[in-house]
């Protein structure tokens, strides 16, 4: 039996790619909520989670005696585990092009990861213009992907980046849900993707629940809390 190990579901974009990815391809886990309070080292967040991995990060993924504490190498495990099922592409050249987006993300698109932290629950249009309209480098890199993404449709034929849901969707997800937040002004096209991953039953249930939640924390809250206490 798995366990996942994920943060809070309104701010945590890392806790739900696995948990999507996982949902998605029916794979049963337990769910461990392992809340936000700070990431201080004497928080408890980081006291539970450092005492699983050495990371000290939600997601963490427990199977047995083996804690996997990094999204990617998450579904790369799983992948492994469940092969029947086309956790990747199952073309080489589309799968290269889809772990090269995968690992992107994992450690680029540094300014729209920093200007639009993910917040699932909040409606933030006016911060958004402002940070398109301020943020050259966060329009850059909304560009830079959503061509990628284009290219990757076009190719493929949709409705998902590469036909059908991979994880390199589970990966866009969060990003997905930061451009409604902040009402992102994107192509068409992109916005189409955007819609069909946002109505794919994992992600929704996923949505569900971090609007449930109203636990905020205002660390994760640049726009609506800093400040205002
Ligand atoms: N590369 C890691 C990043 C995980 C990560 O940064 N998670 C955040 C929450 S979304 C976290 O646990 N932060 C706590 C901290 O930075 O101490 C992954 O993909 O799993």
């Amino acid at each position: 039996m798995f366990s996942l190990f994920i943060g809070n579901k309104n701010y945590s974009s890392w806790s739900l790619r696995p948990w999507v990815a996982m949902r998605h391809f029916g794979v049963p886990f337990s769910e461990q909520k392992v809340r936000f309070d700070s990431f201080t080292p004497d928080s408890s967040f980081k006291q539970r989670m450092n005492a699983l991995h050495s990371a000290g990060t939600v997601p963490a993924l427990q199977h047995g005696e083996l804690v996997i504490g990094d999204s990617l190498a998450i579904v790369e495990y799983l992948a492994e585990l469940y092969p029947e099922q086309a956790w990747w592409p199952r073309e080489a050249q589309a799968r290269a092009v889809a772990r090269n987006l995968c690992a992107r993300m994992h450690s680029g698109f540094n300014h729209l990861r920093r200007f639009f932290p993910m917040n699932v629950e909040a409606d933030l249009p006016k911060e958004g213009a402002l940070i398109w309209r301020d943020q050259a480098s966060v329009r850059a890199d909304v560009l830079a992907l959503t061509q990628e993404w284009e290219n990757c449709l076009q190719r493929s034929g949709g409705p998902l980046l590469f036909g059908d849901f991979s994880i390199a969707d589970a990966f866009f997800a969060p990003v997905c849900l930061r451009f409604k937040t902040y009402h992102v002004p994107i192509s068409a096209r992109a916005q189409a993707y955007v819609d069909h991953v946002l109505a794919l039953p994992a992600v929704k249930e996923w949505v569900q629940a971090a609007k449930a939640e109203q636990d905020f924390r205002d660390f994760e809250e640049p726009y609506r809390l800093q400040g205002s206490e």
